[in-house]
């Protein structure tokens, strides 16, 4: 029972998701002189982007903020990280910080700032309490981590053909008449697109999905395109044969606006329809079907995800992908181009966020994606500092993550809101707030809105922002740095200090006030319709993408290949808590299989089975269906161990392999073999 009145606030959704919700949180009392809590949230009905809904994850947000188990007090290990069930003892954040503090000390004259290793992802997605809290590690000289765990592959094609990361505004893609989703699951992972998609449909769009097997999206769409994974460069080159040979390209626009087309070509020219559906898995006929549809619909849109970066030649993949609109010009009709991201048009003055100026130039880097390798115990490293993120779970290799973060000789603290796989294998588990309990900034990947939120209401327990358990370290480390000591105020004043038109009228008193901005960009902003932010100021077509087989090709030890794509109730582990949105997501992990492989392997659906890969092995249940195509299996969300039948985590057999672009992770790259268990 809450005692009324209930107040309702406004706030940025924080989480890795493009959609950058404004939500409606209703905040209330149990007691009339008890401490606020989170009741309720909804999306913010009058905001364009979310309009009125929020996600079935995110509506779930309070009992996540109100889970029993939250840590809200600071909380020492006190039995070996080896024993599988820890036992804590609460401590005094002074007592905490202060031991915390020394060991760092003593590892910096000893072994110096090589040792001690900063991990983090996006569990916030806040300006602030995401990227700002960097600037004690950079500002000691720790590893700089190379952040790749996500998008890197992806950004770093992008960048190669068009500089920037620009997309479309999803308020044109009603204009668009063909919708392609390729490699995105958009229905769960960017859900506030669908409005939009629906009012193309309307409008006459038909909608085409590309993926391996048929999700959400794929069921929504007029047609799936149900592709062998990893060959997205062959089915791009494919079309483009065709845009080439019936002469459905955009002359002017390629003359004036990119620069390689010619080398384009020749690599297109052996990509006959034929030979694309021998590599793709499709029929010519679809092929040809295919790039007849994108060769003569204007405005022709493609939305791609990250799905298909994560496999060894991903970064490719996505390159050849995204040239396409370059071809057709359709980066000059309105709702006609490509979206990756939108991140770039926040041109934000970014040189001393998370201290990057700090940076010594010779700092040692460490690729998120090799954890399992840095934690090894002949590594550098003697402490591991870990927030906004649940390695344990999520990164490569997890099991060698996990044995790693259980050395006796390695300091481990992890500062999180959740009792994760990771905080469990902690020396410490230092608690934080959420983004209700603290203010922030926040940008999109998805839609051109800035965002502020307010602290909303007190934080529960002894739990505390990122930023100021950092600054607090940083007092007992002697740093000085004035930017290591920001408020949000401070830092939003420095990033809105610049003249970019993009940010035009955009004052810190303006978005404090409104709360969610948009940018200030053209009504018609076509961001690659004379050319891109690359160097030569043109759509860079070379070099040529081409297609090349994966290395790790399946035989008959490894005959399956496992994707392992986001669920839809789960934002990658961040929901691993609530029992509810894991019963919607079938209350343990599934691996569908198809009937043809679950016939040759002798598999049940509903039994229990172990997946084996070169990495490790795991056991799950399995769910018999021709959603997947034969050869292919996928186990939807990064599950916690802790709801799994071995308490592994799937990454247990997904591997540190690297991708061709950008350093980017594979995850959907794993081959396997699945057999009954015994
Ligand atoms: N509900 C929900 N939403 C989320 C998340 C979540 O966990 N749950 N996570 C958030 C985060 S961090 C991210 S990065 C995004 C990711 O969101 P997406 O980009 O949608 O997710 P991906 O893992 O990239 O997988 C998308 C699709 O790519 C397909 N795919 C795999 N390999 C290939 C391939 O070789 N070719 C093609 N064409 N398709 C392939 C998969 O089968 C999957 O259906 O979603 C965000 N939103
Ligand atoms: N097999 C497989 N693995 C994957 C993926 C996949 O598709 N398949 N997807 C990958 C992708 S795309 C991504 S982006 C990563 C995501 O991996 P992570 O970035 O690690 O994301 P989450 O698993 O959601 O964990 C985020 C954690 O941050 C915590 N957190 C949130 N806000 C705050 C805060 O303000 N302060 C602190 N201290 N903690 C906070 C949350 O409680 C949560 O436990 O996973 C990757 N792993
Ligand atoms: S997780 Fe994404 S869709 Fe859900 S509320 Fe947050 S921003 Fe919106
Ligand atoms: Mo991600």
């Amino acid at each position: 029972m809450t005692a009324s009145p209930t107040r309702d606030v406004l706030l940025t959704c924080p989480l890795d998701c493009p959609d950058a919700c404004r939500l409606k949180v209703t905040v209330g009392r149990d007691t009339p002189d008890g401490p606020e809590r989170m009741l309720k949230v909804t999306g913010d009905a009058a905001h364009p982007v979310t309009r009125g809904f929020a996600c079935v994850k995110t509506v779930h947000y309070p009992a996540r903020a109100n889970h029993p188990e939250r840590p809200l007090f600071p909380l020492r290990r006190v039995n070996p990280k080896t024993d599988a069930e820890p036992v804590w003892e609460r401590v005094t954040w002074d007592a905490a910080l202060d031991d915390i503090a020394a060991r760092l000390r003593t590892l910096l004259d000893t072994r110096g700032p090589s040792s001690i290793l900063r991990y983090t992802y996006a569990g916030t997605m806040g300006l602030m309490e995401g990227h700002h809290a960097h600037a004690l590690f950079r500002a000691l000289g720790t590893p700089e981590l190379d952040e790749t765990i996500c998008a890197s592959a992806g950004t770093a094609a992008w960048t190669m053909g068009y500089g920037t990361r620009y997309g479309v505004d999803p308020h044109d893609v009603a204009h668009a008449r063909l919708i392609v989703l390729w490699g995105i699951n958009s229905l769960s992972t960017n859900s506030h697109l669908t409005p939009h998609l629906t009012a193309a449909r309307k409008a006459g769009a038909r909608i085409v999905c590309v993926d391996p097997y048929r999700n959400r999206t794929a069921a929504f769409a007029d047609e799936h395109l149900k592709i062998v994974p990893g060959t997205d460069a062959a089915l791009a080159l494919g079309v483009m044969h065709e845009l080439f040979a019936h002469g459905w390209t955009d002359v002017a626009y390629i003359a004036e606006a990119t620069q390689g087309v010619e080398e384009l070509r020749q690599a297109a020219a052996e990509w006959t329809p034929e030979r694309t559906a021998s590599v793709t898995g499709l029929d010519a006929e679809t092929v040809r079907a295919f790039a007849r549809a994108i060769g003569t619909t204007r405005p022709t849109y493609i939305r791609v995800g990250y799905g298909m970066t994560r496999h060894e030649t991903g970064g490719t993949n996505l390159r050849a992908v995204t040239l396409i609109p370059a071809l057709t010009g359709d980066w000059r009709h309105r709702g006609g181009g490509c979206t990756l991201s939108t991140s770039g048009a926040f041109k934000l003055n970014r040189t001393r966020l998370g201290a990057q100026h700090l940076l010594p130039a010779d700092v040692p880097h460490v690729n998120m994606n090799e954890l399992a390798t840095a934690l090894r115990p002949e590594g550098d490293f003697g402490a591991a500092f870990l927030y906004n993120c649940n390695p344990a779970v999520v990164a490569p290799d997890s099991a060698r993550v996990r044995a790693g973060l259980q050395r006796q000789d390695l300091l481990v603290v992890v500062l999180e809101q959740a009792m994760t796989d990771t905080a469990r294998l902690a020396d410490y588990v230092l608690p934080a707030t959420t983004f209700a309990e603290h203010p922030d900034l926040y940008t999109s990947y998805g839609h051109h809105w800035l965002g502020h939120n307010p602290q909303a209401i007190d934080a529960p327990g002894e739990t505390r922002p990122n930023s100021w358990v950092f600054q607090q370290l940083a007092r007992r480390l002697g740093v000085t740095d004035p930017s290591v000591y920001w408020t949000v105020d401070e830092l939003m004043a420095e990033l809105l200090n610049t003249d970019h038109p993009h940010l035009h009228g955009i004052t810190p008193e303006r978005l404090k006030a409104e709360g969610s901005v948009p940018l200030t960009l053209p009504d018609d902003f076509q961001p690659y319709a004379h050319g891109a932010e690359t160097p030569s100021g043109k759509v860079q077509l070379s070099p040529a993408p081409t297609y090349v087989p994966p290395v790790a090709t399946l035989n008959a030890e490894y005959p399956i290949r496992l994707l392992t794509p986001p669920a839809h109730h789960f934002l990658n582990s961040t929901y691993g808590t609530l029992d509810n949105l894991n019963r919607a997501e079938g209350t343990e992990p599934h691996v569908m299989i198809h009937p043809a492989d679950a016939a040759a392997y002798a598999l049940e659906d509903g039994a229990h089975a172990t997946l084996t890969s070169e990495i490790g092995t795991v056991q799950r249940r399995v769910r018999v269906t021709d959603a997947v195509q034969p050869g292919v299996a996928v186990l939807e969300g990064t599950w916690w161990g802790l709801s799994a039948p071995d308490g592994e985590s799937i990454n247990a057999i997904t591997a540190q392999t690297l991708t061709d672009l950008g350093g980017g992770s594979t995850f959907h790259n794993t081959r396997i073999r699945v057999e009954p268990k015994t």
